[in-house]
């Protein structure tokens, strides 16, 4: 026993070992509540549109694999919009084609606007337009092409961040700029039509509804670590008060409105990306007829048992 031992002295020579003392941060590292580290965020899409056009300008599909800004969280770093979920903003311009790749990571696309472009999964060509949800599962070759006029932007959801932490992605080229396809059939696995969800949305009653969207294939969700969901609120109408132990990406398909988040309000419009941290309490409300498209990553969160939430109706 050392006569003039102290705990000071104890932690430099645990440190010199690279061991730290539990007990000194037991909340930090076993928390009594969800923390986490994103905050909630808007990216308004009247100020990123001006900057995609500029990038379409300068940077071709040729130099940049995929031609898209990051919307990076203001506490984070990237890949994270939130903690576990990437989003980007990707612009592809007529005769473009970015080229083909694979990836473990999943990803999927909510198209904002423009016609005629496609994106190639695995040999099924699916034409893109305003509203749909496209699916790239993991490790599907996929290229993107513009064979209409106007520019093409879509938002971009992946588990990027989950990579992050889980050291386990893979990510290949392809040898030729496209993968080999065919036109994809209406009834795509890869394709979910905005008119779909529209319709399942106006089908219930009152001012606020939700709707999942279902993989056509496995009847669950979309991916085994994102799912998707759409919401359509009423003018003058809310959601309940919620919250959940999924991050969430919104996108504003039409309409306007504000979210509070916590203490935060955020307000949105048409074309606009927010974000909501986990278990922190949100509702939206609407100024004007609203759709909301959503992804999240409950499925994983489903896996390991660590999906919850809580709704009250105010
Ligand atoms: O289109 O394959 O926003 O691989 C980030 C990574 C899009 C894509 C992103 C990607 C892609």
């Amino acid at each position: 026993m050392i006569a003039t031992d102290s705990l000071d002295r104890l932690f430099a020579e645990a440190a010199a070992q690279d061991a730290q003392p539990l007990w000194t941060m037991m909340d930090a590292m076993v928390p009594p509540h969800p923390q986490p580290k994103a905050v909630p965020h808007v990216w308004r899409y009247a100020a990123m549109r001006p900057l995609l056009e500029r990038s379409g300008n300068l940077v071709g599909t040729q130099d940049a694999e995929r031609r898209v800004f990051m919307l990076i969280n203001p506490a984070l770093k990237p890949p994270q919009t939130t903690d576990t979920l990437y989003a980007g903003l990707q612009l592809i311009l007529p005769g473009e084609v970015a080229q083909a790749h694979r990836h473990v990571a999943f990803a999927l696309r909510f198209i904002i606007e423009g016609d005629a472009a496609y994106t190639a999964v695995g040999g099924e060509r699916v034409t893109m337009r305003r509203g749909d949800l496209i699916l790239t599962p993991s490790w599907q070759y996929h290229d993107h092409g513009h064979e209409g006029d106007g520019p093409m932007v879509w938002l971009d959801g992946l588990d990027l961040p989950v990579y992050q932490f889980f050291p386990a992605n893979f990510a290949q080229p392809y040898a030729e700029e496209r993968f080999p396809s065919e036109p994809a059939p209406a009834d795509s696995h890869l394709r979910y039509p905005w008119s779909d969800m529209e319709a399942r949305l106006e089908a219930e009653d009152g001012p606020y509804a939700y709707a999942e969207y279902a993989h056509r294939v496995s009847g669950g969700a979309v991916s085994r670590v994102i799912g998707a969901a759409a919401e359509r609120i009423a003018r003058g109408g809310s959601s309940p008060t919620r919250r959940e132990t999924a991050g969430i990406v919104y996108h504003v398909y039409r309409g306007r409105g504000s979210t509070t988040v916590g203490t935060a309000r955020l307000d949105w419009e048409k074309g606009d990306t927010f974000c909501i941290p986990a278990w922190m309490p949100y509702r939206h409300e609407a100024a004007k007829d609203t759709y909301l498209f959503r992804y999240d990553d409950r499925p994983v969160l489903e896996a390991i048992g660590a999906y919850r939430s809580e709704a009250s109706a105010s």
